[in-house]
């Protein structure tokens, strides 16, 4: 084999050694460089005679053709290589499922807080949301609740920042503090009517919301749902209480076979107090007294401190627990399944 035909092949052998791009710029610097094997050769070409050169550099030209083909199938070979790797490693596989978006929903208790706005709704009740942070007033004095109350204490109540020593703020233990705020704006809006002997629109509201008490187990969290209802005119009674909680209950467990009692109880805030207990007739339940809200006469404290006369005005109050409902309504024997988050819990509900 003559010298230019080994130069071809050593630089092939080069150029296929090659696995990266860089690699192959310096095996081609190192026959086409300008200090390159190739070049060399040229270079030699200087000592010869014009016939010599004309054959020497025929023959030189062929080999270098046949070097710079070499390189350039060798580049090609890596971009096709680099290429053909970025596909694998971006390789989709278009028959795993598509990625999607579920499909959100209310939370059972929200469903339930529907429900009972609806139905109250149907029965001329207006719906009042306002503060989980509340002061002294609102939470206890304003509803007739005595300084040493048990539920003042650091034990049952969550006090915050802000307010004064004596009368410090807290999280709300009840929604009962709305319905006073909702009643003194009422009686505000209507004072005109009240003090000219007209007298004003009947109070007829419902207050559904977050409520918070120090107490954690599977039937209490620290964080629990109330709807509490108001109902103040001038000729309201408990048959009218009687009336209205027999038809929410009727229709928020879609039974009519379903009968109420009213058994006497105690709240500072209503004489005299009941509680509302609830039996069906038939199904699942049936047979067993369920506990489902706590009701009352509306103390005349509170009725003054809405800034009304409790010679003139009187009705009734309740109250009750949306997670209670919820638990009863559903079947669900843990309330803190409703606060843990857990999806495969709640999407059932959908
Ligand atoms: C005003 C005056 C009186 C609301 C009432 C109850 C009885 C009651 C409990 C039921 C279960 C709270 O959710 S629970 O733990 N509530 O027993 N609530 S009377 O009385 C009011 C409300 C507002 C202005």
């Amino acid at each position: 084999m003559n010298e230019l035909d080994a130069l071809v092949e050593a630089a092939q052998a080069s150029f296929s050694k090659a696995t990266t791009p860089a690699d192959l710029e310096n095996a081609k610097a190192q026959f086409l460089g300008k200090s390159g094997r190739l070049t060399e050769l040229m270079k030699g070409m200087a000592a010869l005679s014009v016939d010599e050169k004309k054959s020497r550099g025929a023959a030189i030209n062929l080999a270098k053709q046949a070097i710079e083909a070499a390189l350039a199938a060798h580049r090609q070979a890596l971009a096709d290589a680099e290429l053909a790797q970025q596909l694998q490693a971006e390789a989709l596989d278009v028959s795993l499922p598509g990625r999607q978006r579920g499909q959100g929903g209310l939370h059972p208790v929200s469903l339930t807080l529907e429900r009972i706005e609806a139905i109250f709704g149907s029965m001329g009740f207006d719906v009042a949301e306002g503060p989980e942070i509340e002061t002294d007033w609102f939470n206890f004095t304003a509803l007739n609740t005595p300084e040493d109350h048990p539920a003042r204490s650091m034990h049952d109540t969550f006090y915050v920042e802000g307010g004064t020593a004596t009368a410090p703020n807290l999280l709300r233990t009840h929604t009962s503090p709305m319905q006073i705020r909702y009643a003194v704006q009422h009686v505000k809006r209507h004072q005109a009517a009240i003090v000219s002997g007209v007298g004003m629109p009947e109070i007829r509201v419902i207050a559904p919301g977050r409520t918070y008490r120090v107490d954690s187990d599977a039937t209490h969290s620290p964080m629990f749902h109330q709807c509490e209802g108001l109902w103040i005119g001038e000729n309201v009674s408990f048959k009218d209480l009687k009336v209205v909680f027999t038809n929410f209950c009727r229709t928020f467990f879609e039974s009519d076979d379903l009968v109420l009692r009213f058994r006497p109880s105690f709240f500072p805030f209503t004489e005299p107090s009941a509680e509302v207990d609830i039996q069906f007739q038939s199904g699942p339940l049936a047979g067993r007294w369920l506990e489902v809200a706590g009701s009352g006469q509306v103390h005349p404290n509170v009725v003054r401190n809405m800034g009304l006369d409790p010679e003139r005005y009187i009705g009734f109050a309740f109250g009750m627990g949306p997670d209670r409902l919820t638990m009863l309504r559903y079947g669900v024997n843990d309330l803190r399944l409703f606060f843990d988050g857990d999806i495969r819990f709640l999407s059932q509900f959908q």
